[in-house]
C-alpha cells in the first residue's frame, strides 16, 4: 500500500480519506476493534466526515485493520494517535510509543514514517527515533523520518486536510523532502520546517498562541464589566485594524482537547530544563478561573432581579466545548454547573448535540423545546453557542439571559437587545 494510518480517530481517518480520494492504495490501522468494525461496515464515527465519505473510501479500496503486519507493505506510515495529558503535565507517549514498536517490528527499508500527534519538541529525534531503529534499520539513512503537525479543526466547514497548509520537519534534509513530496501529492500548501524539532513547536507555538490570547481577553473581560466598557464592542472595533490584530473572545473557560492542552507539553518540557514558563501558568489560572466569574454574574442578575440562586431554576444552553459539535471533552459547562449546582440553583440543560448530561454524579434533566425552557427558567446560561441558539429567539423568550459567548453582540445596535434584561459576560 502507499500509506498507512496509525490511528483512525478525528485526524487519522480524515487523512486516510484525503489521500484515498487522490487515489492512494490506503491502509487504517487502529487498536480498536469497534473502530475497525464501524467502518469496514461503512460507518463513520468521526464528525467531519459522512458515512458515505466512509463507503467511498472502501470503494476506493481504504481497508481498516488491527492487524499491524499489514504495516510491512507500506511505503509511508503515518501516526495519528493521541498523546492525551499524563499525570506528570506532559503528554502520555503510550500510543505513540507504542505504534512505533509496532513499525519497527515491520520496517522495511525506504519506508517513510512520519510522526503528526501533539508533542513536545525532540520527541520525534529522542523518542520515536530509538524504538524504530530497534528494527535494525537507521534513521535517516535505511528509512525516513520526520513530523508534521495535525491542524484538524473540528467542524471548521472551510478547512479540511487539502486547503490548510501542512508543515513537515525531517529528521535529514532528505526525510523533510520526501515528507513533503508525500503531503504534496493531496495537500495544496506544504512547508518545509527547518528539521524536526522546529515543526514540533510550530504546533505548540500555534496553540499557545491561542490560549494566551484567549486569556488575555477572559481577564479583560472582568474587569471591562466594572469599567462600564462592553468589551465585545472594542474587540469588533479592534478587529477594523487590517494588520497585527487577531480577534479572541472572552467566554465561559477553554475547552477542547487541543487549547487548554497543548501548551503544556511545552511547559512540561521546558521546567524539566529548569524554565518556568509563566504564559502558559498564568493563562491556565485565568481560564481556569472563568466558571467562577459566570457564577459571580449569575448572583448578580438574579440578585438583581430579586431572585436567590439557591430557589432559581437555571436553565444551561449548550454544554459542548464549542459551538454546532458534539465534543465535550474539557467543556467549561460542567465546572459552570457544578458550581451552580453548588449553590442550590435548579438546573437542566438543553443541548441538540449531547442526549444525557451528568454533574457531581447526578443527572440533568434535559429540555426538547427550547422555547418552552426559555419561558420556564428564571435565569438562562448560554455556555455554547450552537447555531440554534440565535439572538431574537433567546432575547423574545429568555425571562433573564447570561450570554457568556456575545451571541447577543451580533444584534445590529438597534437590535432587540436593548429592550431585556441581558448581561453578558464583558
Ligand atoms: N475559545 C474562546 N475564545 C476564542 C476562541 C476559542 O473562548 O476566541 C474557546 C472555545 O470556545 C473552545 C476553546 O477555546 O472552548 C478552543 O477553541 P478552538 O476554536 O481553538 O477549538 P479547537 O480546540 O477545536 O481547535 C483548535 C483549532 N482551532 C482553530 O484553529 C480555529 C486549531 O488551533 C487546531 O487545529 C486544533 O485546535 C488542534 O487540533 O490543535
Amino acid at each position: 500500500s502507499d500509506l498507512a494510518v496509525i490511528g483512525l480517530g478525528y485526524v487519522g481517518l480524515p487523512l486516510a480519506h484525503e489521500a484515498t480520494r487522490i487515489g492512494l492504495k490506503v491502509i487504517g490501522l487502529d487498536v480498536n476493534t469497534r473502530v475497525v468494525d464501524g467502518l469496514a461496515a461503512g460507518k463513520s464515527h468521526v464528525d467531519d466526515l459522512s458515512d458515505r465519505d466512509v463507503a467511498g473510501m472502501l470503494a476506493a479500496g481504504f481497508r481498516a485493520t488491527t492487524d499491524a503486519s499489514l504495516l510491512a507493505e507500506a511505503r509511508t506510515i503515518v501516526i495519528c494517535v493521541p498523546t492525551p495529558l499524563s499525570d506528570e503535565g506532559g503528554p502520555d507517549l503510550g500510543a505513540v510509543t507504542s505504534a512505533a514498536k509496532s513499525i519497527a517490528a515491520h520496517l522495511r527499508p525506504g519506508t517513510l514514517v512520519v510522526l503528526e500527534s501533539t508533542t513536545y519538541p525532540g520527541t520525534t529525534e529522542e523518542v520515536v527515533r530509538p524504538i524504530l531503529e530497534e528494527s535494525g534499520l537507521v534513521a535517516g539513512e535505511d528509512f525516513h523520518l520526520a513530523f508534521s503537525p495535525e491542524r484538524i479543526d473540528p467542524g471548521n466547514p472551510s478547512f479540511g486536510v487539502a486547503n490548510t497548509p501542512k508543515v513537515v520537519g525531517g529528521l535529514t534534509e532528505r526525510c523533510g523532502e520526501l515528507a513533503a513530496s508525500f503531503y504534496g501529492k493531496f495537500v495544496q500548501t506544504v512547508v518545509q520546517a527547518r528539521g524536526t524539532r522546529e515543526a514540533e513547536m510550530a504546533k505548540l507555538l500555534e496553540n499557545t498562541y491561542r490560549h494566551v490570547n484567549i486569556a488575555l481577553v477572559n481577564e479583560m473581560a472582568i474587569f471591562c464589566q466594572e469599567l462600564g466598557v462592553d468589551l465585545w464592542d472594542s474587540i469588533a472595533c479592534a478587529s477594523t485594524k487590517p494588520f497585527g490584530f487577531q480577534a479572541f473572545y472572552p467566554g465561559p473557560g477553554v475547552g477542547g482537547h487541543c487549547i487548554p492542552i497543548d501548551p503544556n507539553y511545552l511547559s512540561y518540557k521546558v521546567k524539566t530544563l529548569g524554565y518556568p514558563f509563566r504564559f502558559v501558568e498564568l493563562a491556565q489560572e485565568i481560564n481556569a478561573r472563568m466558571p467562577a466569574y459566570v457564577l459571580q454574574r449569575a448572583q448578580e442578575l438574579l440578585n438583581d432581579a430579586g431572585l436567590a440562586l439557591s430557589r432559581s431554576k437555571v436553565l444551561l444552553l449548550g454544554v459542548t466545548y464549542k459551538a454546532d459539535i458534539a465534543d465535550q471533552r474539557e467543556s467549561p459547562a460542567r465546572p459552570v454547573a457544578r458550581k451552580l449546582a453548588d449553590k442550590g440553583a435548579t438546573l437542566t440543560y438543553h443541548d441538540p448535540h449531547v442526549a444525557e448530561w451528568t454533574v457531581n454524579g447526578r443527572s440533568v434533566p434535559r429540555r426538547e423545546d427550547l422555547v418552552e425552557a426559555l419561558r420556564e427558567a428564571d435565569l438562562t446560561i448560554l455556555v455554547t453557542d450552537h447555531s440554534e441558539y440565535q439572538a431574537d429567539l433567546l432575547v423574545e423568550h429568555a425571562r433573564l439571559l447570561l450570554d457568556t459567548r456575545g451571541v447577543l453582540r451580533r444584534l445590529p445596535p438597534s437590535g432587540v437587545a436593548a429592550q431585556r434584561t441581558t448581561a453578558q459576560i464583558e
